[in-house]
């Protein structure tokens, strides 16, 4: 970034800062950020103004339904850590503390500024995907990495649910794999509240989304290694991972275990099977403790968040077109809604994959 365009963006986050968390001090702090550019070409935030950066990265998330709690979220600064081993240590901490038996804490995990670090999976946690012959074994949305992970020696069992190592690189250095021991992954076992025959199925999801290869951009400065969490909303894996016919594809096994015919569109069985595996989802996630929210709960939700954000006199800014879910979307008040879809900093930005 432009020296010139750093200053300016460093000096509107601060002011931004202070003001908004009634601070004093502004104009002393500015003053040593523009000393401190001058002499580095850059400067170093310290942790409450990174704390709060990230956490109006998420309010500004045009994208997000999940809003409503972006004060709450946990930051762990991990700016110190440098080798690989480190870097993949502060991986398995957010792991661990983020998923915390199921009761999820959103989090994120900052690591050092600039671009040095990159985490090359899209989520910590997510299926292989193995192209045989003319069809795909796991995850679709997987194959490009997994066959750069295989490239690297990596070797996955070849089933359905493999999950990814973490694959990491520090500058221009050959990556480098780990294995993310078991003890670390929360997984969900779907099954259906009334349907028994479900379980023939042997569905399951991974319980908490990371995703990690977005750049964190705040008062100029980028966080390209910034992993963050909540939990999922149920459609995301019913309606999209487990559904979409470029994904899992399973609408229509699910119909048929279910004893749904298939044979007429009109009598709506991709519906209804959509539906019943979207009940499974929730309630399997429920059974297992782990967080999880509906699609109507988590439109409720934003509504309260555009209430608080009005009160605190900020207009919000959304894409319509992600903030309304998959699965009844007009039964949404958020369906009915407009939204400007301006984009603010901070937030996250999408960074093409060092391996692309
Ligand atoms: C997108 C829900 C937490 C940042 C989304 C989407 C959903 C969602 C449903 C759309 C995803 C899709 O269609 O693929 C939630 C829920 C949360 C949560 C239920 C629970 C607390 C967070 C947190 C952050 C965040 C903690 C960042 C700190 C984003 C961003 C996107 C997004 C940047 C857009 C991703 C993209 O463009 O691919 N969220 N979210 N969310 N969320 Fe959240
Ligand atoms: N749809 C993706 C995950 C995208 C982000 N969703 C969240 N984020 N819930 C999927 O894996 O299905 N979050 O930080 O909680």
């Amino acid at each position: 970034m432009m020296s010139q365009t750093l200053k300016n963006e460093a000096q509107q986050y601060l002011a931004q800062y202070y003001e908004e968390n009634g601070l004093d001090g502004v104009e002393q702090r500015i003053r040593a950020v523009l000393k401190e550019i001058n002499e580095t070409g850059t400067y170093v935030q310290t942790t409450d103004e990174l704390t709060y950066g990230a956490k109006v990265a998420w309010r500004n998330s045009n994208r997000c339904i999940g809003r409503l709690f972006w004060e709450r979220m946990h930051v762990i600064d991990e700016r110190e850590a440098t080798t690989a081993e480190e870097i993949v240590h502060g991986l398995f901490r957010h792991l661990e503390f983020a998923t915390n038996e199921g009761k999820i804490r959103p989090t994120l995990t900052v690591f050092e500024q600039g671009s040095r670090i990159r985490i090359w999976n899209h989520q910590l946690i997510r299926y292989a995907g193995y192209e045989v012959g003319h069809s795909i074994v796991g995850d679709p949305a997987s194959v490009a990495l997994t066959k750069k992970c295989m490239e690297l020696g990596w070797e996955g069992a070849g089933t359905d649910f493999d999950i990814l190592p973490i694959v990491l690189s520090i500058d221009d250095k050959r990556p480098e794999w780990f294995e993310i021991p078991k003890k670390y992954v929360k997984e969900v076992e779907l099954t259906h509240p009334q349907y028994p025959e479900f379980d023939q199925l042997q569905l399951k999801w991974y319980g908490v989304p990371i995703i990690s290869d977005m750049r964190l951009e705040i008062g100029g400065l980028s966080y390209y290694a910034a992993p963050f969490n909540g939990w999922y909303m149920g459609t995301e894996i019913g309606a999209r991972n487990l559904a979409d016919d470029f994904r899992y594809n399973r609408l229509e096994q699910v119909a048929d275990v279910l004893g749904i015919a298939t044979q007429r569109e009109s009598t709506l069985w991709r519906d209804e099977a959509l539906l019943e595996l979207n009940r499974a989802v929730l309630s399997s996630f429920q059974a297992a403790g782990v967080s999880i929210v509906d699609h109507h709960t988590a439109a409720k939700q934003f509504q309260q968040f555009m209430k608080n954000e009005m009160d605190s006199g900020r207009n919000v800014t959304g894409d319509w077109t992600w903030l309304i879910p998959p699965m009844s979307p007009a039964q949404t008040k958020l369906f009915h809604q407009s939204f400007s879809n301006e984009w603010k900093t901070p937030n996250f930005i999408y960074e093409k994959a060092p391996y692309q």
